[in-house]
């Protein structure tokens, strides 16, 4: 019964991250293993040769040996995939998913690479900042903000927040924070690595702020850190960004079904005080609010649920809002 007749508005996501952080790599490995799906949730791409391409690029990434494994840096300053995200078959969400070239973040990046992003970004409902665990191994330093490039993501996350789109506890703005390459500073304490993040990126975690962020490490093999060319890909934790950002969405839509609950018991109520001859006339109207309010109490039940299961699989990461941790719930 869960998410029956349930699909949520499509929405558009973008990674941030430098050349180099992992964003092609990562996107591959995640669709691949949501392919096959993560109990039950799964993942396809809207149309077959995307799918195909996605798939023969994976198959690459983890037949071949040397340094041909890997995706070539991204020529094209953006590209574009249609995915869907679904329960047991059914679509739940669609996404669309940019994965730009990371050079748009660096001093070579055109205007135009820099406002195409822009115009992107405040598109987006959901933003992923991806930033490579191979400059997250020892304390932070002022080397580290340069090679991440997260003073250039503050300024995009800044641009995310577009002047009519202003953060508050009803609609908070979701952010996932991406360790990829993971393999490569897990030697640290993880509560060591998180002040780090934190730290580079302060204003996502300022109180009252209205974010809601997700710390996540990622990484295609745990061992892959000594010989990424030939060690065994092994995905690790790929799959939490995605959930992260339906759950999100979920969050969103839950909220509005409250307030909707609220208003109309408050009308149902007000039209039951009227005088008695009144709420005879009025019978076929309060019926109808009656059905309404039933119709979003369904709803509200259907999201819980699905917030439920996505929740348990976000127990694995690390969640703030206004600033403070939080537990995934419903
Ligand atoms: N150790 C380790 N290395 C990785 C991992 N994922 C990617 N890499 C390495 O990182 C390199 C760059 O990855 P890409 O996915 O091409 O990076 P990108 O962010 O898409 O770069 P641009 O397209 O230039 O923006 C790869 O060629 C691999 O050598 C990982 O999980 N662990
Ligand atoms: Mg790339």
């Amino acid at each position: 019964m869960v998410l029956n007749n349930m699909q949520l508005d499509e929405i558009k996501i973008t990674m941030l991250g430098t050349t180099g952080a992992g964003k092609t790599s990562y996107l591959l490995g995640m669709y691949a293993v949501m392919q096959t799906g993560i109990r039950g949730f799964t993942l396809a791409a809207k149309d077959m040769d995307t799918d195909l391409e996605l798939t023969q690029r994976w198959e690459k990434l983890i037949s071949l040996k040397g340094e041909d494994r890997w995706p070539t840096p991204n020529a094209a300053a953006m590209e574009y995939y249609g995915l869907d995200f679904s329960y047991g078959f059914r679509p739940l969400m669609g996404f669309q998913w940019l994965d730009y070239r990371g050079l748009a973040l660096s001093d070579r990046s055109t205007e135009q690479d820099v406002a195409d992003l822009v115009l992107y970004l405040q598109e987006s409902a959901c933003l992923f900042l991806c930033i490579s665990g191979e400059y997250l191994t020892s304390e932070l330093t002022p080397n580290t903000v340069r090679q991440i490039k997260s003073d250039r993501m503050n300024q995009f996350v800044q641009q995310y927040v577009s002047n009519n789109k202003q953060p508050n506890p009803q609609q908070p703005f979701p952010v996932a924070i991406v360790i990829t390459k993971y393999d490569l500073c897990h030697h640290r304490e993880r509560e060591e690595i998180i002040a780090d993040v934190k730290k580079l990126f302060q204003a996502l975690f300022t109180p009252n702020s209205g974010w809601l962020v997700m710390i996540c490490p990622v990484s295609l093999g745990r061992d892959l850190g000594n010989d990424p060319d030939n060690a065994n890909i092994v995905p690790v934790n790929v799959h939490l960004p995605v959930v992260f950002a339906v759950y999100s969405q979920l969050r969103a839509y839950g909220l509005r079904l409250k307030s909707d609950r609220d208003r109309q018991t408050l009308e149902i109520d007000l039209a039951r005080q009227k005088n008695p001859l009144l709420q005879i006339i009025r019978a076929n109207q309060l019926k109808e609010q009656t059905v309404q309010l039933e119709t979003t109490k369904a709803k509200m039940i259907a999201v819980e649920e699905n917030m439920k299961l996505l929740s348990q699989e976000l127990q694995q990461a690390s969640l703030y809002f206004n600033g403070s941790e939080v537990t995934a719930d419903v």
